[in-house]
């Protein structure tokens, strides 16, 4: 007995300094398994460890209670496709050509999964997925279409497309699982599990309805807030709760009869919502809103009193799916604690795409590089290996996750990667110096909640952010010590600039070191873009790159009379071969559009518009190389518009209210294309 408990601290003091020895062991090249748990939109306000309030993730505190939790960390552009492809290459997104969603994600480019997998590991990864080419570099795949649906989901496979019964976040970690179960034992694996939640339309599994039922959440300080003196573009920018969240699709309120009848826009999908529901789980959720939707017909709440109720019940449903996916991680460490062999070689890794607005500015979505939606979670745990309880304050970006996982398995990083390994932040002696600044660069402006384009840099304490379409041309200058909301814009204050001055050329070193030279739009020559990722003045010739489809850079100049427009346009090599373009703009330039031009992988002379659907097209006869002269002819009277090139026509009707052009200019489609000057006569 007396032996007994003397022999206690004796081995906890031996237990201890084993602990010691093993986290002292060096990381680089140890090879464990690495666990990569991803989420889609969830901001660090709603991680507990973040210390977040709203008690949702019991699981993802524990994991980072016992690992490390990096508090500044960022992705590099705020927007799901960009951040996924960022991770896996290592790369900002002009280099690795994934700008915005709907780009094509160019899978043979080298990616940490498949350097891994040329390196022994076994690659996994199941759930939500979103870069359009097939999954590259994974032995093992199981994703989610697009954005893929919560309930009841398509799944695509190497077999093709497979509909399962269930919630997507349960489906997706009962993926994970059995994965992990017939998995070739002998080698080291990289999973990665990540979830559809809790990204947009928020609907929780059923199991999660009956949370945050009692009382209300706090609200953010900046809910109403005044936009005054502010950016415009932040008061033209659509995600706002009052304005742009709606009450039938995104919150699930059933509408009435007079309602359904006119249902518009994003309503209109509440119907397919429901419908992809079964029984028993439409059954759940009637059971759990009956009361709150009665209540809310009763009270019948307006003006702040509707954003308020709108603010509970996106908060509420946002952190239900939070706790699934927090759920899902504590069912993956739980199957780690029944596999102690395995488990006692794996880092567990939790993140997400980026953050999240949850109120702040009034908004819900992401895009804008202030600090709600810029910073991305970071916990990585791996018990004996990295100090637990660990905060790594230094400047972490997600081009910094492939990096550290090639060096964690002992795999050389490829010098063109623009992260740095973060296993030296880990080591018992984290390095003096580090990284002093984060870049960001967001592309899809005037795309779906009209967030301007924009690049910036974040030290540890300012942020410089310059809105470089020429519509906005502006700067945003935050001192993030004395005011971290970002309410104080100082870039036109002159006790700043030298502050200012510092930062701009910080970000200029920074774009020069990344080579990105994305962002610069000409001289102003075409003050409306869209879709434009680098104009270059090369000579008299203009270089465009259009990185999403039906990209456009257009100059004003009113035009009632018959006008031709002429110009000789050229592909540009290596990009892949779309379109180029004359555009002429109607009455509202960015919406009422005919676009003629070159098909170049099909070999065709195009005129598309005036309508969305209108589209006339002829053969070309093109060797695939030559310069073509493109000629578009409008006529306002006769009511034509006629394009010709290489001695072939193509002709479309303009309707009545197409009288005069308001702007004209060039655009293109997922490719790049040059232009010789524009010729209007
Ligand atoms: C959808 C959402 C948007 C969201 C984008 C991008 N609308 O279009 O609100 O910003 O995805 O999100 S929805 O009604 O279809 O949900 S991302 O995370 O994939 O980048
Ligand atoms: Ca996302």
């Amino acid at each position: 007995m007396v032996c007994g408990m003397r022999s206690v601290p004796l081995l906890l003091v031996l237990a201890t300094l084993l602990a010691m020895a093993a986290a002292q062991q060096p990381l680089r090249g140890s090879r464990p398994n690495i666990l990569f748990v991803f989420s889609d939109d969830h901001a660090c306000s709603a991680i507990g460890a973040y210390g977040s309030s709203f008690g949702s993730t019991p699981n993802i505190d524990r994991l980072a209670a016992g690992g490390a939790l990096f508090t500044a960390n960022y992705c590099g552009n705020g927007i799901c496709g960009p951040s996924r492809a960022s991770i896996l290459t290592g790369l900002h997104s002009h280099a690795n050509g994934f700008t915005r969603n709907g780009n094509v994600f160019d899978g043979t480019q080298p990616t940490f999964p498949q350097l891994l997998q040329r390196a022994g590991y076994q690659t996994a990864i199941v759930g939500k997925w979103h870069l359009e080419s097939q999954p590259t570099g994974f032995d093992h795949w199981v994703v989610l279409p697009d954005q893929g649906q919560y309930y009841n989901p398509d799944f695509l496979t190497k077999a093709g497309r497979v509909r399962k019964a269930g919630h997507a976040t349960d489906l997706t970690t009962a993926l994970a699982i059995e994965w992990l179960e017939q998995r070739d034992p002998q080698k080291p694996f990289v999973l990665m599990c990540q979830h559809k939640a809790p990204h947009r339309n928020w609907l929780p599994a059923p199991r999660e309805l009956g949370l945050y039922r009692d009382g209300d959440l706090p609200e953010p300080k900046t809910l109403f807030p005044n936009h005054a003196g502010r950016l415009p573009a932040r008061a033209g920018t659509e995600m706002e709760i009052g304005a742009h969240m709606t009450l039938h699709y995104d919150l699930m309120l059933p509408p009435t009869a007079d309602e359904q009848a006119m249902l518009q826009d994003l309503d209109r999908a509440y119907a397919n919502q429901r419908a992809r529901m079964d029984d028993a789980q439409r059954a759940a959720w009637d059971a759990a809103f009956a009361a709150e939707d009665a209540a809310f017909r009763a009270q019948n709440p307006q003006g702040k009193e509707l954003v308020r109720w709108k603010l509970q019940r996106y908060l509420k449903n946002y952190l239900r799916c939070v706790r699934g996916v927090d759920r899902s991680t504590g069912e993956l460490l739980a199957w780690l604690d029944a596999h102690p062999d395995v488990k006692r070689n794996t880092l567990v890794v939790y993140s997400s795409d980026q953050g999240f607005f949850l109120g702040e500015n009034g908004w819900f979505d992401k895009r804008w590089m202030d600090e709600p939606s810029f910073r991305m979670p970071l916990v990585m745990a791996w018990p004996g290996r990295i100090e637990a309880g660990r905060k790594v304050d230094a400047l972490t970006q997600n081009i910094d996750f492939a990096p550290t996982f090639l060096d964690l398995a002992g795999v050389a990083v490829p010098p063109a990667m623009h992260g740095t390994s973060l296993l030296p932040l880990l080591a018992e002696a984290p390095p003096t110096a580090w990284r002093d600044a984060v870049y960001y660069h967001y592309y899809e402006s005037h795309a779906v909640h009209r967030v301007p384009a924009m690049y910036g840099v974040r030290t540890a304490t300012h942020k410089l952010v310059h809105y470089y379409e020429p519509e906005w041309n502006a700067w945003e200058l935050f001192d993030l010590r004395s005011d971290p909301d970002e309410r104080a814009d100082l870039a036109a204050d002159p006790a700043q600039a030298e502050v200012l001055a510092t930062l701009r050329a910080r970000l200029q070193g920074l774009r020069q070191q990344y080579g990105d030279d994305t962002g610069t739009l000409g001289d102003g020559a075409f003050p409306l873009t869209a879709g434009i990722a680098r104009v270059v003045k090369d000579g008299e010739r203009w270089r465009v790159w259009a990185n999403a489809r039906g990209g456009y850079l257009l100059q004003r100049g009113e035009r009632t009379v018959a006008t031709t427009f002429t110009t000789t346009l050229r592909t540009v090599a290596a990009k892949p071969l779309r379109n180029g373009c004359i555009v002429l703009g109607g009455a509202d330039a960015r919406r009422d559009q005919v676009r003629a031009g070159i098909e170049f992988g099909v070999r065709k002379l195009v005129l598309l518009g005036p309508g969305p659907q209108d589209r006339t097209e002829a053969a070309l006869p093109w060797d695939g190389r030559s310069a073509i002269e493109l000629v578009v002819h409008f006529d306002p009277v006769g009511k034509r518009v006629i394009a010709r090139a290489l001695g072939v026509e193509v002709a479309a009707a303009l309707p009545a209210a197409w009288t005069a052009l308001t702007a004209h200019g060039f655009g293109a489609s997922d490719t790049e294309t040059a232009f010789d000057p524009l010729r209007v006569q």
